[in-house]
C-alpha cells in the first residue's frame, strides 16, 4: 500500500500549461494537456510539505512516473486527457429501479420491446458522442436489495447482443457468471464496482478473458448499507490506497495494470464532503497510474447541491457542471446518462481552455 504520495496542485490547462511545462515550472498530469506547478507531498502521519514541481527532493522524484507519462490506452481506447476531452461511457441500465431514473425495466418494457428501446437508446448515445456504452442489469443504488446473476444474465445479454456490433460495451456488474456471458456475448470490458471483492470467482474470469476493467471504490462490500455513516480518515488518501491494494490485487490474479481504470466511485459510501473532496483531489489518484474514470452522473450530491431532489434528467446541468470539473482535474472517461449534453459541454469546455477553433469547425 503506498505511504507516500505526491499531490498535483495548482493546475494549468491550455497554452498556460504548455508554456510552464517548457519552462520547467509544470509537470504534465499523465502526459496530457493539464500541468501541475505544485507537488503537495504526503507521507502519512507527517506534516504535507507543498513544493514548486522544479524542487521536488529526488527521494521523491521516483513516485513521478506514473503520475506524469501517460497510461496505456484502455480497451483499445485512447484515454484522452485534459479538459473537454474524455471519453464519454453512456449508461444503459436494463433495471426497475434505477436511482437515475432511467432503468429501462421501469417503463415495463419486455422482451423484443426492451431490446428495440435499449438499441435506439445506445443509438442515440452514439449519435450524441458516447465513445461506450456501459450496460447494466443490477442496481446498485443505496439500499439496493442484490439481483441473482440469473435474472442479470436474463436482463442484459439480449442487450448487450444487439448492441456489440456498434460500440465498445462494459458490463456493469460484481458477478462472474454475468462477466462470463456477457464476455461472450459481446461485451469487451468489465466494470465490478465491487472492485473483483464480491465474487471469489470474477478475477478469474476477467484475467482468462483478457478483459479490461474497471476498479471502483465502495466502503464496504454492501451497497445496502454503504451509506450508514461512512468515515474516512482522509478520504482521497483511504480510497487511493483502497484502489492501489484492489489494483494490486488484479495484478496477482493475472490482470496486467494496463487493461485497468480506477473509479473513485463518486455515491458509494460517502456523504457530499466526501464527493466533493474526491472530485477536487482527483489529481491525487492519476499517480496510481492508470486512466481515472468518474460516475457522478444524476446522483445523490448532485441532487443535494443543486436541491433537484426528485433525481433523474432534472438532475442534468449539475451533473454536466460535475462532468466538466472532473475533465478539467484529470478524468479520463466520464461515465453518464446524458451522453448529448455533457458531450457539447465538453466540446465547447475544450475549445474555450484551448483558446483554439476545433479543426472540423474552421
Ligand atoms: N455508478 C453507478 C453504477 N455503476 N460504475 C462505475 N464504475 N462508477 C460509478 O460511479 C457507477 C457505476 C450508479 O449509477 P446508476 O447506474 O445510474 O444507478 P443504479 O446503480 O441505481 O442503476
Amino acid at each position: 500500500m503506498p505511504d507516500r504520495w505526491i499531490e498535483p496542485l495548482g493546475l494549468l490547462t491550455g497554452p498556460a500549461a504548455t508554456s510552464a511545462i517548457e519552462a520547467g515550472l509544470a509537470l504534465p498530469l499523465q502526459g496530457g494537456p493539464i500541468a501541475f506547478t505544485l507537488a503537495r507531498l504526503i507521507a502519512r502521519g507527517a506534516e504535507p510539505l507543498l513544493l514548486p514541481v522544479a524542487t521536488i527532493p529526488p527521494e521523491w522524484r521516483g513516485l513521478l512516473p506514473p503520475l506524469i507519462e501517460a497510461p496505456a490506452p484502455f480497451a483499445g481506447l485512447v484515454p484522452r486527457l485534459g479538459p473537454g476531452a474524455p471519453l464519454v461511457m453512456g449508461v444503459v441500465n436494463i433495471t426497475p429501479d434505477s436511482v437515475s431514473g432511467d432503468g429501462l425495466l421501469a417503463a415495463g418494457l419486455e422482451g423484443e420491446a426492451l431490446v428495440e428501446a435499449a438499441l435506439a437508446q445506445g443509438q442515440a448515445m452514439l449519435a450524441a458522442g458516447a465513445d461506450m456504452l456501459d450496460i447494466g442489469g443490477e442496481s446498485t443504488r443505496p439500499g439496493a436489495a442484490p439481483v441473482p446473476p440469473e435474472e442479470e444474465c436474463r436482463r442484459i445479454l439480449p442487450v448487450i447482443r444487439a448492441l456489440a456490433p456498434l460500440a465498445p460495451l462494459s458490463v456493469d456488474t460484481r458477478n462472474a457468471l454475468t462477466m462470463r456471458e456477457a464476455l461472450a456475448g459481446g461485451a469487451r470490458i468489465v466494470n465490478d464496482v465491487s472492485a473483483l471483492r464480491h465474487d471469489p470467482s470474477a478475477a478469474q474470469v476477467v484475467a482468462e478473458a483478457g478483459a479490461p476493467l474497471i476498479l471502483m471504490h465502495m466502503l464496504g462490500d454492501d451497497p445496502r448499507s454503504m451509506q450508514e455513516d461512512p468515515r474516512y480518515d482522509d478520504v482521497a488518501l483511504d480510497v487511493g490506497a483502497f484502489l492501489a491494494g484492489r489494483l494490486a490485487a488484479a495484478e496477482a490474479a493475472g490482470i496486467p495494470r494496463h487493461r485497468i481504470a480506477l473509479d473513485p466511485g463518486l455515491g458509494f459510501g460517502k456523504l457530499l464532503e466526501h464527493n466533493l473532496a474526491l472530485l477536487h483531489r482527483l489529481p491525487l489518484l492519476a499517480g496510481l497510474g492508470c486512466p481515472l474514470l468518474v460516475g457522478a452522473s444524476r446522483k445523490r450530491s448532485i441532487g443535494r447541491l443543486s436541491g433537484a431532489v426528485e433525481g433523474g434528467k432534472a438532475r442534468m446541468p449539475g451533473s454536466v457542471a460535475a462532468a466538466l470539473f472532473a475533465a478539467s482535474r484529470g478524468g479520463a472517461i466520464l461515465r453518464v446518462h446524458d451522453v448529448a449534453e455533457t458531450a457539447q459541454a465538453l466540446r465547447v469546455q475544450q475549445a474555450a481552455l484551448s483558446g483554439d477553433t476545433p479543426a472540423d469547425r474552421r
